[in-house]
This record gives structure tokens, sequence and C-alpha cells, in this order.
């Protein structure tokens, strides 16, 4: 069932080391931090999978429900021969909801780091919509990357679709930094379709991020294991259990690795030092409110233009376009 392992490539070594540079530069943070990224190898993206059929975790169920709701509002908000551009290709659930919906789309063009993700995925799409010209851009979206023109021929307009309120991840300033890209590839003309959590009763928020099953704190641990198979590091999982609490000040939740004793490992030039209930950091997931959406989107230069919920208004699915002159381009401000 599996495909064999490294018919493709592996990823250039300088993105690898770069990859765990950047993991040495997390641990040495305060508190010491690994990047999201981190959770998904092949168990952790099966975790992933997991989660998402959890009680608990109500998010991708129920932005799965928004669009099947209101994807045909959305098509037409978007209007007939567009390039949809997804950086990140994911499983493809919201995907083929909106490619169904849409007026003769130009174009998919999914971005993903991951080659063989991004060919198995577009394959499939291939089959099943045989008109659709599916052009697979390898890119790690989370650093500026290019769509080529030839990606974008024919199409009447640039959407942007990042579902799943991946961009929860990013802390703001980032989160307005990653949204200003999509808004100039999206260019002039163009849209971003973004799917958000929203902010909610702090019990609800809490169950989805420690579910009773125990696979978010699986998934959570898993992002160590996986830094101990490609690094070679002996960091002992067992000192560390899964705390996933929500940080009102920050309207976020976070996902910890406690210590549940003194615990010590080096990284590279990392070391580390955790007393006992000092914690790792692994993701932020921020929520947010109709305002907080509004004001994170002007920030990055685009205007709500409509917004689809559930009845419980939980999730939400943003169509954002560029907004007037009231934008002006982003200065060298220093940054802390
Ligand atoms: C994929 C980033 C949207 O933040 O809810 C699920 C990842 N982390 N459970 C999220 C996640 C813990 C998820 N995102």
């Amino acid at each position: 069932m599996s495909a064999p392992e490294r018919r493709v490539p592996e990823a250039r070594p300088s993105g690898q080391d770069a990859r765990i540079d950047g993991l040495v530069a997390g641990l040495r943070q305060s508190p010491p931090s690994i990047s999201p990224s981190w959770f998904y190898d092949r168990r952790g993206s099966a975790l992933f999978e997991r989660i998402c059929e959890q009680p608990e975790y109500y998010l991708t169920r129920i932005e799965l429900s928004i669009m099947d709701a209101h994807v045909r509002e959305m098509a037409e908000a978007l209007g007939p021969r567009i390039a949809l551009i997804e950086p990140g290709a994911g499983s493809g659930l919201k995907t083929r909801r909106l490619l169904g919906a849409l007026d003769s789309p130009a174009s998919y063009v999914p971005v993903d780091i991951s080659r063989e993700h991004l060919l198995e995925s577009a394959s499939r799409l291939r089959a099943d919509y045989q008109e659709l010209h599916v052009h697979p851009v390898c890119a790690d979206f989370t650093a500026p990357f290019d769509v080529p023109a030839a990606a974008l021929e024919g199409a009447r307009r640039n959407v942007v679709y990042f579902p799943g309120s991946t961009l929860g991840n990013w802390a703001p300033q980032d989160a307005v930094e990653l949204l200003r890209r999509f808004a100039r590839i999206a260019g002039p003309g163009g849209a971003v379709l973004l799917g958000l959590d929203m902010v909610k009763p702090v019990e609800v928020l809490e169950r989805a991020y420690d579910d009773a099953a125990g696979v978010t704190a699986a998934f959570n641990l898993n992002a160590l294991e996986h830094v101990n198979r490609v690094t070679g590091s002996r960091i002992d999982t067992s000192a560390f259990r899964h705390f996933a609490p929500w940080v009102a000040a920050h309207e976020r939740i976070e996902m910890r690795l406690v210590a549940r004793r003194d615990v010590a490992f080096e990284l590279g030039a990392a070391r580390v030092r955790l007393r006992r209930g000092e914690h790792l950091l692994t993701e932020y997931s921020h929520k947010y409110t109709a305002e907080s959406a509004a004001q994170l989107a002007a920030e990055a230069g685009l205007v709500v233009q409509q917004a689809w919920f559930d009845p419980e208004r939980w999730f939400g699915v943003w169509l954002l376009a560029p907004g007037g002159g009231a934008y002006a381009e982003p200065t060298d401000a220093p940054v802390s």
C-alpha cells in the first residue's frame, strides 16, 4: 500500500541544514521552541488526520460544513475562470468542494514543500477534474515563492485559498506578513479566501487540543520523536507531557511539552535545561474574532468582502480583497 520510500529525491542537504539551524535557533529561545513543521513527518501527518476525526476537534468538520452550506455563494463571489492557488496542499476535501462549485476554473495551483505529496494530490485531482489545469509548484510557502505565469494563464482572477486556520500558527505580526505575500500573489484584481478558527468558550478550545483518546498528546510528543529521528538527538520523550492551555492575553492555544522532572539535553549549539514544570513550546493556534480578523486583513492591505460562518460562529471563512488607497507599503520600521 505505501509507496516505496526514496523514489523522490530528498530535500537538498542545504535545505535540511537550514531546517536544523532553525530548530537549534528555536531551542535557544525562551521558552525553547520547536516549529510546528516538526509535527508533520509520516507518523505526524497520520496522527493529524486522526485528530480531525476526534469528536472534540471541531475545526475540520465545521469548516467542511460551512463549505457545504455556502460554497455556491463563495463560487459566485469569486467569479468565473479563476486561478485557485493553495499554499500547502492539504488533504483536499475543502478544495474539492470549492473546485466542484467554481464556474470553469482556469487552473489549480497547489504549493507544497513535499514533492511527493504534491504530485500525489495533483494526479488525483487531474483524474477527477479532467478539464482543470493543475500546476503544482514545489516550494516552501512560508518563504517568498513565485507562481509561474504559465500556471495563471487564461485566468481572469487569482485567488489564494488558505483554509484550515493554518494561519493561526503564525504570531500576529508574522501572520500579517504572510497574508501580505498572499495578497501580492493574488494581485490587484485578486482575492484571498481564508479559513480562521474563532474565539469561543475556553472549555471547548482546550478540549479540542486535548482529546480524550490522547491523539493530540501523541501528535505533540511526536514532534520530539521526529527531532530525535532526524537529528540523532536522544531527547527523553518520557520526561515530557502534553499540555495545551488557552492563553487569553494572546487569544491562542499554546501546544506545550511540560517537563515532568528536571531535564537537560543538547542539540547542536542549543543547551536546553528545563526545571520540572517548565515547558517547550511546539505550536501557537491563534483564534480570531470578526474584529481581529478584519484588523489582520487591514494590516495586510486587504478588506473583508464577505464572510461565512457556521450557526454558532465557531469558524469563519473570509473573502478578502485588496483594499482602497488606505494601504501603505510596509516600511522598514525596526522590528523588536
Ligand atoms: C493545522 C494548524 C490548524 O492549530 O488546530 C491540531 C494543528 N494542532 N491539533 C490547529 C493542530 C493541534 C491545527 N492546524
